[in-house]
């Protein structure tokens, strides 16, 4: 017999005078993600939806793909609510699958291209997963078959594999169909579409639940904003499964509005700019490194850029100077700078801000409804201008994470305010300008890396006693990870501990950039610091270091 476990339920509740507010004010309409691609076919079912290497796929056929797979996957004995961790880079597959699962009402859980083991049974586990879809082979040539193969075995209760491509003994995702009589109808907009994944502040990654009803409002609202219709052509340069270009406005937001979707399976020039030119793409979303790659990039390329009229930046900062320098190589396309979150809260620079404000801050609020709040350490407001930490509630920002009752304390404020963790400043018009984080992350190009996930991983080492993990500023990632270690027994070298990081299952990303072996954390006379306090020190005791050199 099949053995059915019970599993924590789905939630995403505002009160409900909220609730009523944001349906009143038309933020929240109703609609879900298969009840609008169902539209977007019936509407315009020969205008192209999908571009992804030698793929062409019409409204029409995502439509008929998305309802074969979410056949299939009912056929396979998943049922509407399980969870599935979809693992997929920027193929035109991704879109089948979550379309598919949005249509048997079963709930994507978005892993990234380079997470690995350690990262996935960890999603799996906390989410819960029944079900776990990748590729053969990812466009860095990884083999997802080893790692399903590991994952099945930790967690017993992920019964169903799916894989695009060779699937060995798994399930191929390309033979997936059923009887289209048993899909069901479509889920109410208030309920879980599926569950996005945190960057990581504080340990490990956290679930974050979005609902039809919020997400979408992310989406459209956005496209308002960045200027998308139905004749724009959005290209996918970063992964597909992060929030940033899967809503802001992103592939979602693309899809809603009927337009078309490029997929590019790197972000890199020469493989970008010639589907610019080929396709006509009108606008992209870029992390800072690869928008100012980009603008060197444009300065010399043969390939004809002119189409494009509007470029994103964000995820990390984006320098006044490095702003200008994305703007001053590409006049003919509007830098848009985007500072958002997967838990919700996005801001922009308007497209008809004038200079000084698209150069010089990350944009404001989506939404008239959203609420920021500037704190200081004691919770007092404080004036425009000053440093605060940023707090923020409205009707597409989370008020819960999934299964993480120590998070939800930490991190929202009785009142349903979300801590995001970030330092910013308010401009007497309402932007925000970022200037750090409050906790001990490493944002590194855009990939946040917890500190602490990564000091546990490395105290695992036999040969260290203990560790600290600093970002320090670079060049051309933003930040970079620098582990501190006091080490135990043999000094371990710093490329061999490196190469032992990688043992560990981890996305490459989280192994440290720059390792420094010290005697002592050198704590000071009065004796115990936090840790927060701790790495503070080590990092300007490097950075002193480094500047007398
Ligand atoms: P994530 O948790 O991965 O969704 O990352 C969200 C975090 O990325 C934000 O809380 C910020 O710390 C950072 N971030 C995103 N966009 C920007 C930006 N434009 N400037 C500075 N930081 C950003
Ligand atoms: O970094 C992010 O998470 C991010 C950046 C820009 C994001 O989630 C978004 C826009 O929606």
């Amino acid at each position: 017999m099949e053995r059915i476990a019970a599993v924590l339920p789905l939630n995403q509740v505002w009160p409900d005078d909220f609730a009523a507010r944001y349906r009143a004010a038309g933020h929240w309409r109703g609609e879900t993600f298969p009840g609008v691609l169902r539209a977007r076919a019936t509407e315009r079912p020969d205008a192209l939806a999908i571009i992804g290497g030698d793929q062409r796929w019409t409204y029409a056929d995502l439509w008929a793909r998305a309802e074969a797979a979410a056949a299939g996957f009912l056929g396979l004995g998943l049922r509407p609510g399980d969870r599935v961790v979809v693992q997929l880079g920027n193929i035109a597959e991704f879109f089948s699958t979550v379309f598919g699962l949005f249509r048997a009402q079963m709930v994507p859980v978005y892993a990234l291209p380079g997470h690995r083991l350690t990262e996935i049974a960890h999603f799996a586990t906390k989410a819960e997963a029944a079900g776990y879809v990748c590729a053969d082979r990812g466009a860095d040539g990884f083999d997802y078959r080893v790692l399903a193969r590991q994952l099945r075995d930790g967690v017993p209760d992920l019964r169903h594999v799916v894989v695009v491509g060779d699937a060995a003994e798994f399930t191929p995702f390309a033979g997936l169909d059923g009887d289209r009589a048993a899909l069901p109808g479509d889920p109410d907009p208030s309920s879980v579409a599926f569950l996005q994944i945190s960057g990581g502040t504080t340990g490990l990654s956290k679930l974050i639940p979005r609902t039809h009803d919020d997400y979408l409002y992310s989406c459209w609202a956005s496209n308002e904003i960045c200027g998308v219709n139905a004749e724009s052509v959005f290209l996918c340069a970063l992964p597909a499964a992060h929030n940033f270009p899967m809503s802001s406005p992103g592939h979602l937001g693309a899809l809603h509005a009927g337009a078309r979707v490029v997929l590019s399976p790197t972000p890199s020039p020469d493989v970008a700019f010639p589907l610019i030119a080929r396709e006509g793409v009108t606008i992209t979303g870029l992390v800072p490194p690869l928008a100012l790659l980009w603008a060197q990039s444009a300065a010399a390329t043969k390939h004809d850029l002119s189409s494009l009229r509007v470029l994103l930046v964000g995820g990390a900062k984006l320098t006044p100077e490095a702003a200008r320098r994305v703007q001053d190589a590409m006049p003919d396309c509007r830098l848009q700078q985007v500072f958002g979150m997967a838990e919700g809260l996005v801001n922009y620079t308007r497209l008809d801000d004038p200079d000084a404000i698209v150069l010089e801050t990350q944009g404001r609020p989506i939404s008239a409804d959203d609420e920021v709040l500037i704190l200081d350490d004691q919770g007092n407001p404080v004036p425009d201008g000053q440093p605060g930490n940023l707090l923020a509630r409205g009707p597409y920002t989370i008020r819960a994470y999934h299964n993480d009752a120590a998070a939800n304390a930490r991190s929202f404020t009785p009142d349903g305010f979300y801590r995001t963790g970030d330092i910013v400043c308010r401009t007497p018009e309402g932007y925000l300008v970022v200037q750090g984080r409050a906790g001990d992350h490493i944002n590194r190009a855009g990939e946040k890396i917890s500190a602490e996930e990564i000091e546990d991983h490395l105290l695992a080492h036999p040969n260290v006693f203990d560790a600290a993990v600093v970002s320090v500023p670079d060049e051309y990632l933003g930040e970079r990870s620098c582990a501190f270690i006091i080490p135990r027994g043999d000094r371990p070298r710093a490329v061999a501990l490196k190469a032992w990081m990688r043992t560990r299952n981890i996305a490459d990303f989280k192994v440290p950039d720059q390792i420094v072996l010290v005697e002592s954390f050198e704590t000071t006379a009065a004796g115990k610091i936090s840790r927060k306090e701790l790495r503070a020190r080590l990092r300007a005791r490097l950075l002193e270091q480094e500047a007398e050199q």
